[in-house]
């Protein structure tokens, strides 16, 4: 398994000037044919030999300039092919058979349900024919494609059609030209029985754009949702970043069988159907918000990834990272902005400082990999995004839009680095990111350790600040980084005090209110003066930089932010510290075999919540006990049981204690009219369902009844879906038996709201849950083949469970490397990814650790995939 280094890059030999493909379809006989003009590149020696990627493919003929090529001037191997002596510019022919039925890795050319996909990126192209397939071989495509008129009456790929006609034997073919160069990794072919929703958008210059997605024809009426989030981000786009749509007609299809949520193919998008298809009665508030963020994301790689893309794939950040950025700007543009950033942050700080802590953590931009499959990774994606949101914060909106416009004008056309994209925000602002680099290159989750000292005499309050960044798999040296930590600091009185800063850097002007501490060395002192009392310090503003916080606290002063810090993050960050705080002296009693109680400050604070007028979607956030995963996070050796039991225990004592008050909240929050996936609407449905999940664990005959009603009578999936995961999760067994088979009668034709039906029994905190799980991937709607089923009800069960999924017998762990060596035969992506869990073995007490490394040890003796080897070989002992 040969190990690829950023440090080996070289240009290619060849350049594509221009690739025209003709597909002819057949579930298991496909011929592809290919004509691509290479021109030798000037940036590499001459006499180098035509090296082309291939995998997968059955080599029918082949020709340069219209010759054959003898056998003695070409080897072929398992994933090259090699042609010596070639001219310096010359015509290159194939013809390829490939086996699309028979492709469950989801990769390259491949069957969902009766129609023929693709997905290239990252590596995808070369299972279809022989290619330079590197993102810095850019080209302009024109694709023909040939199929049955019965069976495929649609047949689409990248660009604008400018073909079309009739053949002998019932068959037809589409020509679609691309005029946009592009690597290999953006081409996309769809062919099948699809039905279309039609829309249009007039851009900025007035050009009009065709706008079509494409779906199976039971689908049609859940579309819109898609549409107009699709609309809403072309016009963000324009009016934030200036960046207009370049071809006639934007295309979106969505398939079945996908390993990521959506792929950003020039002009012809393909979506995980999970991440396009909502109604109100079959999607949540979730799946809705996810759609207008997937959405987006996909059509703004137009931009940052289509038209500039990266050099390598070591770059991938660069595309990802900016665009999850965007998307990020654009839903809390859309929503609520405060809700959207508690939503990132807790992903960030659960999933991703968990990598960043585990086995396989890697840099924004990592230095080697074996298989770039396994670097589409909260760190690249989530943590990139913080990189560039750190970026925007130091450059600020005006200065940021500068340096973006001068990136994508710079590059257009180009396949470029992280340090291209650095340059241009350097260039446009004069701020130096020499140190501020590390960022990309340094693994793991800084820690910040800060403290105070205020001295009454001279009105000066000391901050001071230690950096550090633990040691990773692959990194023992770490250096200090540029943190902007954007600071506050509060009076007695709640009141926000200006901030005059006499020792240590800042952003802002003196007598700010919030000013940007900009952190270099491993400790600094910042000195504030003129401030009349011991001021509470607000940190991290907004979460400003991907770091862990910690700051002596007392429960006084997390009150006090709670109640009055002019920073929204901050405040609901305030309230997670003190539930954290009782939650672990709860664990600790827990531990030492006393009966955990709640502090009472807790729930005091909670009351006072319940009684304070902020939003339904804060409060909703606010009320929220922190997740198992991120109280778990917070431990070297995770507790699990103690967890699972003492939050169990500190979400009735709320209950008890606040039952009028929660009761009250319920009923003022009622909604009426019809279903509006707005930020309104959806605040009002997570308040009342946070409500009544606490009520639930009072396990009353009256609330249950409520929740039943709620149940049968939503008329939304948001509501429905709350009332069936209370149910389930709650101990009535025969009322969890019920709904269940009452949702799986109303629903077992509707594929994506029976992930749902999986998810929830998989999540099912009683100790039957295994047993379950087990039972269900016998169910007739599971397949081991759709990547949505396995996550939805093994991913659910391994990640999402894990007070049984730790259970002490050790079946789980059994169960998981079972599940993941019969679906690395199939399709090593999802292998690679399912199998996360158990590489985590350090955070667990010894006898977990044994039984989970056992299972690493039995996966290792196996034949294994790229992708499955690679991980199981960082997590190995
Ligand atoms: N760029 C794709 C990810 C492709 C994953 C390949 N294994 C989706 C996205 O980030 O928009
Ligand atoms: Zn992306």
């Amino acid at each position: 398994n040969p190990v690829i280094y950023l440090k080996d890059y070289l240009p290619p030999a060849f350049l594509a000037d221009k690739v025209e493909l003709t597909f002819d379809l057949y579930p298991n006989q496909t011929r592809v044919k290919s004509a691509i003009y290479f021109t030798r590149n000037e940036k590499r020696e001459s006499g180098l030999p035509l090296e082309l990627h291939g995998a997968d493919l059955k080599l029918i003929s082949l020709s340069l300039d219209g010759q054959s090529v003898s056998d003695d001037r070409y080897v072929l191997s398992d994933d090259q092919l090699v042609i010596t002596e070639v001219p310096d510019r010359f015509l290159f022919e194939a013809e390829v058979e490939i086996d699309p039925a028979n492709n469950t890795s989801l990769e390259g050319l491949y069957r969902s349900n009766t129609m023929f996909c693709t997905q290239c990126e990252a590596e995808g192209f070369r299972k279809i024919t022989y290619y330079p397939d590197r993102p810095d071989v850019m080209s302009s495509f024109t694709t023909t494609v040939i199929a049955d008129k019965t069976e495929y009456p649609v047949l689409l790929s990248n660009g604008n059609p400018v073909d079309k006609g009739e053949l002998d034997n019932n068959r037809h073919f589409v020509t679609w030209q691309d005029p946009f160069h592009k690597p290999a990794y953006l081409f996309a072919l769809v062919a099948g029985d699809l039905k279309l929703v039609k829309d249009s958008f007039t851009t900025m210059s007035g050009r009009e754009v065709a706008l079509e997605i494409w779906v199976e024809p039971e689908n049609l009426s859940k579309c819109d949702h898609a549409m107009l989030s699709l609309k809403n981000a072309m016009k963000w786009d324009e009016e934030v970043y200036g960046r207009e749509y370049d071809l006639d007609i934007y295309m979106i299809v969505a398939v079945n069988d996908f390993n990521m949520g959506a792929m950003e193919n020039k002009g012809l998008n393909i979506f995980n159907s999970s991440c396009v298809l909502a109604r109100a009665d079959t999607a949540t508030d979730m799946a809705f918000q996810r759609i207008e963020g997937v959405v987006a994301h996909e059509y703004f790689h137009n931009w940052s990834g289509n038209r500039v893309t990266c050099r390598d794939w070591f770059q991938l950040s660069l595309k990802e990272g900016f665009t999850v950025y965007r998307d990020q700007c654009f839903s809390a543009d859309m929503n609520d902005a405060a809700v959207k950033r508690i939503e990132d942050v807790s992903m960030l700080r659960t999933a991703q400082f968990a990598e960043d802590a585990g086995p396989t953590a890697h840099p924004v931009r990592p230095d080697h990999f074996i298989e770039i499959s396994n670097f589409y990774t909260l760190t690249i994606y989530e943590k990139g995004s913080e990189v560039v949101r750190m970026i925007a914060n130091l450059l600020g909106p005006d200065l940021f839009r500068k340096g973006s416009d001068l990136y994508f004008e710079r590059h257009d056309g180009q396949a470029v680095t992280v340090e291209d994209f650095v340059a241009a925000m350097s260039e446009v602002s004069g701020i130096d990111f020499e140190q501020f680099m590390r960022w990309y290159s340094q693994a793991g989750t800084p820690q910040l350790d800060v403290s105070d000292h205020y001295d009454a005499e001279t009105k000066q309050y000391h901050l001071t600040i230690r950096q550090m960044t633990p040691v990773t798999k692959d990194q023992q040296d770490k250096l200090p980084l540029h943190i902007p930590v954007k600071t506050g600091l509060l009076n007695t009185d709640g009141q926000d005090i200006p901030l005059i800063l006499v020792q240590g850097e800042a952003s802002g002007q003196q007598g700010d209110t919030d000013r940007v501490l900009h952190l270099r060395e491993a400790e600094q002192t910042f000195i504030f003066d003129q401030i009349p009392d011991a001021p509470v310090p607000s940190l991290l503003r907004g979460f400003s930089a991907p770091v862990k916080l910690s700051f002596p606290y007392s429960q006084q002063q997390l009150l006090h932010l709670m109640r009055h810090d002019s920073d929204g993050f901050n405040r609901w960050d305030a309230g997670q510290r003190l539930a954290v705080d009782a939650l672990q002296t709860m664990v600790s009693e827990f531990e030492s075999g006393r009966v955990p109680e709640l502090d009472s400050g807790l729930v005091e604070a909670w009351r006072n919540l319940l009684g304070s007028d902020l939003s339904p979607a804060i409060l909703a956030e606010m009320l929220s006990l922190p997740e198992e995963a991120y109280l778990g996070e917070q431990y070297d050796v995770i507790p699990v049981d103690g967890i699972h039991a003492c939050r169990r225990i500190a979400r009735k004592t709320l209950a008890q204690a606040l039952e009028s008050e929660l009761r009250t909240c319920l009923e003022t929050h009622q909604l009426s009219g019809p279903y509006k996936p707005d930020a309104d609407d959806i605040g009002k449905r997570r308040l009342n369902n946070t409500c009544l999940s606490y009520l639930m664990t009072l396990e009353t005959a009256e609330i249950t009844e409520r929740v039943w009603q709620q149940f049968n009578q939503a008329d939304n999936m948001t509501d429905q879906q709350a009332a069936l995961t209370m149910l389930v999760h709650s101990g009535q067994d025969e009322k969890a038996r019920e709904a269940l088979e009452q949702f799986e009668q109303q629903w077992q034709q509707d594929a994506l709201v029976m992930d749902m039906w999986f998810q929830v029994q998989a999540r099912r905190p009683q100790p039957d849950a295994l047993a379950r799980v087990k039972a269900l991937m016998s169910h007739p709607g599971f397949s081991l083949k759709n990547p949505n089923k396995v996550r939805s009800l093994v991913g659910a069960y391994c990640g999402q469970n894990r007070v049984n999924f730790h259970g002490l017998d050790g079946h789980s762990y059994r169960f998981l490397a079972d599940v993941v060596l019969e679906l690395d035969q199939m399709n090593p992506q999802i292998a690679s990814r399912l199998i996360t869990p158990l590489t985590r073995w350090q955070k667990f007490d010894a006898k977990r650790q044994q039984m989970m490394q056992t299972e690493l040890q039995r996966i290792a003796q196996a034949e294994l995939s790229n992708d499955l080897y690679e991980v199981i070989s960082k997590a190995l002992p």
